[in-house]
């Protein structure tokens, strides 16, 4: 039986969920495109270079963070429903649909109203270009906060309702084991909550008040010691999704099994322990955090490193085996029996392949010594573009290709321009990424509308700053047109009547080795959230504590030793 048959309320939920992320990520690519060609030079005729930061910032919060969020919630309703076999509990899932989006209309007018004068609401000016990582000293609209603050209140409800499930499946389940996806989905949510506690904290007692004007001082390195306890485990909200994709679809996508349940359950296990206590790596250059803290964070994120080269193996695994049941030979031959023009497979295949270049680019970025070299510089840009615009995005496009259809019962239209765009995405990141990451070596900011100076030029270390700029320029467009193929797809099917029949099914085939085989304190979340907890605190709990004793109202920074 087709998913919206069996499971009627929870579809409604995850179709709605999705149209918001498809809005957002329509949006988004269109700013995305303009900033290309803005500050690549390509055409400057959209925007002026004061109204980029706007674009920006729009780009970056509706991209970033609320497609990825709503688009997220609508796979964890449909994972969770799936797996337990039952609807999801709509008491919860609905009410944190709308507050989630009711916090996204805020922060969209919050960023929008500065491409209109800013006017003056509620005594504030109607802005927010404060970029998708919003922390201290630059200051948006307190509508901009409450919108951030919803959302993130919305998605610990929405949590509520996928736990709510599991304990209802229980009480008709005693022994059984978690089923895989429903397992994903709340390791996740756990290191959700605790990451989110950061921003929350951020959000709440200081950039509200400070944003009405209720306090006059924050401490910039406090607050943003805050986001970034929160912005790095964000990237794993956005990379989980993503291997649940790549774990329990993808392999039946290229027609065979998962190669191993354990050690997907392992994976995800290292992602709740580790993603959080990681954080500074993204402040190696802030002064007032001891070095010695730095050094801590750059360990734990090389030993973060390891789900994901595991993920590398188990996933590539299973797409061979795949490949060898479609009569697949050889060591690299066995390629070729992979479905390529199936674009639900092609999307998520070569947002893997992606996220190897992504992950390598990351690895550089952690290294305490190497960041100095590119931090601020548009390399990092190219990183995540791989990493969230890839790894995730194009997962999240391709697996909409398998899931849209289960959810409407109609079949997927258009599909000629399906199987075109993950490859038009694939060869836009490419150009893209790679001239980002170039462009960064020779020292060439991110963050900026304006990124040559006068009277100076940068040398490229491979290839000259022109052809990079017009390999970003035609990158971007070409992202651009990925990204409206993908919606024009997605249009014309939701919008069909129903009818014709699918060609596409919701059911997993079991492992080639199941959760029988691996101990069952793998799903003991009680141990892994004290143990996440611990490492948190020995990671954070003295710099943190010395940047409040020193007054959190006070801007400044505990006394660095010279
Ligand atoms: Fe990162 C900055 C380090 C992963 C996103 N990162 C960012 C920013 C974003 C971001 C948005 O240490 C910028 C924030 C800002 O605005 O300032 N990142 C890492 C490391 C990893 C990493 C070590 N990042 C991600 C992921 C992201 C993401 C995932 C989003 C989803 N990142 C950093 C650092 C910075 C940073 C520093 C700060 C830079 C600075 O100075 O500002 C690792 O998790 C990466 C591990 C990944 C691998 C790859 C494994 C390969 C796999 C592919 C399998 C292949 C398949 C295909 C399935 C080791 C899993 C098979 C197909 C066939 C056909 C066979
Ligand atoms: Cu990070």
């Amino acid at each position: 039986m087709v998913f919206v048959d069996s499971y009627p309320k929870t579809s409604k939920l995850v179709r709605s969920e999705f149209i918001v992320a498809f809005v957002a990520l329509g949006i988004g690519a269109l700013f995305g495109v303009i900033q290309a060609l803005h500050r690549t030079g390509a055409f400057r005729g959209f925007v002026s270079s004061a109204d980029y930061y706007t674009l920006l910032t729009a780009h970056g919060v509706l991209l970033a963070l609320v497609f990825t969020t709503f688009f997220i919630a609508g796979l964890f309703a449909w994972a969770v429903s799936s797996s337990l076999e039952r609807e999801l509990p709509q008491r919860l899932a609905w009410p944190a649909f709308w507050i989630m989006l009711t916090g996204t209309v805020l922060a969209a007018v919050a960023i929008l109203g500065g491409l209109f004068g800013a006017p003056s609401v509620f005594g504030h000016s109607l802005s927010a270009d404060v970029l998708f990582t919003f922390y201290a000293p630059m200051k948006a609209h307190p509508a901009f906060y409450i919108g951030a603050a919803l959302i993130i209140v919305g998605s610990w409800i929405a949590g509520a309702a996928y736990f709510k499930a599991l304990w209802e499946w229980r009480s008709d389940n005693p022994d059984e084991r978690i089923p895989l996806q429903t397992f994903m989905v709340l390791t996740t949510m756990l290191m959700w909550y605790i990451s989110t506690i950061g921003v929350a904290v951020e959000v709440v007692v200081f950039l509200i008040p400070w944003s009405l004007g209720l306090i006059q001082n924050v401490d910039p390195l406090l607050t943003r010691t805050l986001f970034w306890y929160f912005g790095h485990p964000v990237v794993y909200f956005w990379l989980m999704p993503a291997y649940l994709v790549w774990y329990t679809i993808l392999p039946k996508l290229a027609g065979g099994r998962l190669f191993s349940d354990p050690l997907a359950r392992v994976v995800f296990v290292a992602f709740l322990l580790l993603s959080t206590p990681v954080g500074f790596h993204h402040q190696y250059v802030d002064p007032g955090i001891p070095e010695g803290y730095k050094f801590i964070a750059m360990t734990n994120t090389m030993f973060l490193l390891l789900p994901s080269l595991l993920t590398a193996f188990t996933v590539v695994a299973s797409l061979e085996h795949g490949a060898r049941q479609n009569g697949g030979s050889g060591y690299l031959s066995w390629l070729r029996n992979l479905p390529w023009d199936e674009p639900a497979f092609s999307g998520c295949a070569l947002a893997g392949l992606m996220f190897a270049a992504g992950g390598f680019s990351g690895m550089i970025n952690a290294g305490m010594n190497i960041n100095y070299l590119i931090h601020n510089t548009i390399w990092v840009p190219g990183h995540f573009h791989l990493t969230v615009g890839t790894a995730f995005a194009l997962t999240a496009m391709a697996i909409s290709y398998w899931l849209v259809p289960q959810l409407t019962g109609k079949p997927l239209r258009q599909r000629s321009l399906a199987v075109l765009q993950p490859y038009v995405w694939f060869v836009g990141m490419a150009l893209m990424s790679n001239a980002m990451h170039r462009a960064g070596l020779a020292g060439i900011p991110r963050r900026t509308a304006e990124p040559t100076y006068d009277e100076f030029a940068f040398q490229g270390v491979a290839g000259t700053v022109a052809e990079m700029r017009l390999q970003i320029a035609i990158g971007g467009f070409l992202l651009f047109v990925g990204a409206a193929l993908f919606l024009v797809v997605m249009a014309d099917t939701l919008l069909a009547r129903r009818g014709g029949t699918l060609s596409v099914n919701g059911s997993i085939p079991d492992p080639l080795s199941g959760p029988e085989h691996s101990p069952r304190i793998l799903d003991n979340y009680k141990l892994w959230t004290a143990i996440a907890l611990l490492l948190i605190v020995i990671a954070y709990g003295p710099p943190l504590a010395s940047m409040v004793i020193d007054g959190i109202f006070a801007p400044g920074s505990p006394p660095i030793p010279v």
